[in-house]
């Protein structure tokens, strides 16, 4: 009988429903809800420092996305290209420290998908707005590309589409709740990604819209 019930394992614990999408990523379905509490008033003094703003594509086209910041590093984009940074561009400051209650959660979340002493150094802070989508894409602008993301989807559903490692490799399409977290790493790290239109649809935590965090270990 295993009595080490401690261990690192993969969707380990009873505690969440575990579904694994590949060899290194897992949804922990409404593994944020007991966070929610505490994770959102603490979202909503980062947004006070640093609030969502509609950041420019490489080639020049605005983001549908909303996004912010918090943490050492922030992921920004202008005509210069995607790069992360330790100054908020539109506030000249360093982006808003990332909360405790953050850390302790990307910590858990990585833990209970089978990664643990997981330190991420920036959270970036999506907002999507009903009709925005999120083009399929993938983050490679971090140092180490094999590091864990730890996602947490707060409001309104969306579906995610979550691909291989070439762009036109089949999809699977994920629909992701208030309070559901998606954790990848090592070799599905690099796979492409991106989140269909938002249907129109009204959550109390949030009103008419989604927020998506996702923290990482960029620098
Ligand atoms: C990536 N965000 O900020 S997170 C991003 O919902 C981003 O806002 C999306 O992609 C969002 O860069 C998606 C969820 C997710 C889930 C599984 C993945 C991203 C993934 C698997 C591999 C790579
Ligand atoms: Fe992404």
């Amino acid at each position: 009988m295993n009595l080490d019930l401690f261990v690192s394992e993969p969707c380990a614990a009873p505690v969440s429903y575990c579904e694994q999408i590949g060899a290194e990523a897992f949804v922990l379905r409404g593994f944020a809800l007991s966070y929610a509490e505490q994770l959102l008033p603490a979202l909503k003094e980062v947004l006070r420092q640093a609030p969502f703003r509609h950041m420019v594509t490489p080639g020049g086209l605005r983001m549908s996305v909303g996004l912010s910041n918090c943490g050492e590093l922030g992921w920004t984009s202008d005509r210069g290209g995607y790069r992360y940074t330790l100054i908020d561009p539109d506030s000249g400051l360093q982006w808003p420290a990332m909360p405790d209650v953050f850390k302790r959660f990307g910590r858990a979340a990585a833990a209970e998908a089978g990664f643990a002493d997981y330190a991420p150094d920036a959270c970036l802070i999506n907002r999507y707005a009903i009709g925005t989508k999120l083009s399929l894409h993938r983050d490679h602008n971090e140092r180490d590309v094999r590091a864990p993301v730890v996602s947490v989807s707060f409001g309104i559903p969306a579906v995610f589409q979550f691909g291989g490692d070439e762009r036109g490799d089949p999809k699977q399409r994920i629909a992701l709740y208030h309070g559901d977290v998606v954790v990848w790493g090592g070799q599905d790290r690099l796979r492409y990604h991106g989140v269909l239109a938002l249907k129109p649809a009204y959550h109390r935590a949030t009103g008419e819209v989604r927020i998506n965090m996702t923290f990482r270990k960029a620098g």
